[in-house]
């Protein structure tokens, strides 16, 4: 066979192998297959030092017209199949933008916590810095320094959780507090808010594990003045500008004296309701002035330096604000009752 036969019969091979390829990887083989280092053109124009020389400048002319024309026919083909694989492409990816899109489900804050960072704010907002502290704690800070001594009836194990003899989970965060005073860096103007623990059985208004907010002001010249202004803002600007403060005589061991504080009721505004139980007073916080001998104690001269102090139960405070009626809904995290919030 003539080269010139030879290579037409190439050409037309190719030429057909090319119509008939469908995707890119095939149109590569077969350019590798014609022109690559090994490939048919390739050995025509290598067998060209067997011919004579005045016929290799024709063949090398007629080898790169094919060449050219295979070329041409690969770029074009190329061109077409990526086309049409984009297109497909385009149609596989349409997104039906009239689909209802799915919701992603976000998290919020528990109620408890929406209550402890209004409180936060409110304190925060009267110069208050926040401390908190450990929730196993020693005897000595949960019950010594606050003159809870030994044989007191806050001491049995019917009401507190204890690890050794000596060890113990927190009943209060005044414990955080008994170890700010240890330390001596006066002035004190701290709230501690944290979770404490009672040996109690679960019911509607009790639980073993509860949160609190303590506050304690140490300085020179605080009085009891300090105390019920400082309740009553708090009370104003967190339950409403006309909420009246009421302080009733109480008794705690480490405030002298002390008392608990009521604010009349944000539902009825005093007159009486099923919210109040009739009486138009809420009970919210305790209080009292920090006792001598819980200053001494810590170190604190008495007889220069006087304090306040204060201790809010935060589920009492959220119970209250969300008009919750039972404090164990707080506890089992039904997202249907969290969502409400
Ligand atoms: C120091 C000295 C005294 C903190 C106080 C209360 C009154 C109080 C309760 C309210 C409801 C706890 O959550 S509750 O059960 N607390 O009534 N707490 S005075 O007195 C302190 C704190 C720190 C060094």
């Amino acid at each position: 066979m003539s080269i010139e036969a030879k290579l037409q019969e190439i050409k037309s091979g190719i030429l057909k192998k090319i119509e008939e390829a469908d995707n890119v990887n095939v149109i590569n083989d077969i350019k590798v297959s014609v022109l690559g280092k090994k490939g048919e053109l390739t050995q025509v124009l290598k067998s060209m030092k067997d011919l004579p020389p005045e016929e290799r400048p024709v063949v090398g002319q007629m080898v790169n017209s094919v060449r050219a024309a295979l070329e041409e026919k690969i770029a074009e083909k190329t061109k077409q199949i990526s086309k049409l694989m984009l297109a497909e492409k385009m149609k596989r990816e349409t997104i039906d933008v009239t689909l209802p899109g799915v919701r992603k489900m976000t998290g919020h804050r528990h109620p408890n916590q929406i209550a402890l960072q209004d409180l936060e704010r409110v304190f925060i907002g009267m110069g208050y810095e926040v401390v908190e502290g450990p929730e196993i704690e020693y005897d000595r800070y949960n019950f010594e320094l606050l003159n809870i001594p030994a044989n007191h009836p806050a001491k049995d194990e019917q009401d507190t959780f204890y690890i050794t003899n000596d060890i113990l989970l927190r009943t209060q965060t005044s414990s955080v507090q008994a170890r700010i005073m240890e330390k001596g860096q006066l002035p004190i103007k701290v709230i501690s808010p944290g979770r404490v623990f009672r040996s109690d059985e679960v019911d509607a208004t009790h639980s073993p594990s509860f949160h609190q907010v303590e506050g304690l002001v140490v300085d020179k010249g605080i009085t009891m003045a300090d105390l019920k202004g400082t309740l009553d803002q708090f009370a104003k600007t967190f339950f409403g500008n006309n909420t009246k403060t009421k302080f009733r005589p109480h008794h705690f061991p480490f405030t002298e004296p002390s008392a608990e504080v009521d604010i009349s009721c944000f539902k009825c505004g005093g007159k009486g309701c099923r919210f109040c139980k009739g009486s138009g007073w809420i009970e919210i916080l305790g209080c009292g002035m920090v006792h001598p001998k819980v200053l001494s104690d810590c170190g604190i001269d008495p007889e220069v330096y006087s304090g306040f102090a204060f201790g809010i139960g935060l589920e009492r405070v959220a119970l209250l604000k969300y008009e919750i009626d039972d404090m164990r809904l707080l506890y089992e995290n039904d997202i249907r009752f969290l969502q409400q919030f």
